[in-house]
């Protein structure tokens, strides 16, 4: 049997923090399916506009070499309807959301992988606007 593995995020302005964290996620088993946060949510989550779209942000994800599906990630609620839908053996996240999703161990592992330090979507672009 094929072991899936799902994982989360908005992954706004994509960085090598972002690749780390699904390249691991994918090390965990067989398929690799993610859910990419939607702009409602994120708004919600963080009070802020993504910078790119959840059409762009779901192709770029799309697009990685580790990812075998993608999906809209309408609601924080609905990690468990995620994870029976998809079938998922695992559910991995960045430890900054360490034991959040602990509830789900009932029906998947849960593991949570350490942050690939001093990078994140926030710093990025207050880099870029100190440059403009
Ligand atoms: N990440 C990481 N290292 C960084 C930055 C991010 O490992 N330097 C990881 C996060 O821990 C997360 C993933 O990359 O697992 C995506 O990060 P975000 O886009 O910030 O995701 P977030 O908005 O926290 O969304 O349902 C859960 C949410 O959708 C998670």
């Amino acid at each position: 049997m094929p072991r899936t593995v799902l994982t989360f995020g908005t992954f706004d302005v994509f960085h090598v923090g972002h690749l780390r964290v699904i390249e691991r996620a994918a090390a965990q088993g067989d398929r690799l399916v993610v859910g990419v946060s939607s702009d409602a949510l994120n708004m919600s989550k963080k009070g802020r506009e993504p910078v790119f779209s959840e059409g762009e942000r779901l192709a770029i994800i799309a697009a990685l070499k580790p990812v075998d599906e993608v999906f809209l990630e309408e609601s924080l609620e609905l990690k468990r309807h995620y994870i029976e839908q998809y079938d998922a053996d695992v559910l991995v996240m960045g430890d900054d959301w360490a034991g959040r999703f602990d509830e789900f161990k009932d029906v998947c592992e849960v593991v949570y992988l350490p942050r690939t330090p001093a990078i994140s979507t926030t710093a990025l672009i207050e880099k870029i606007s100190d440059l403009a």
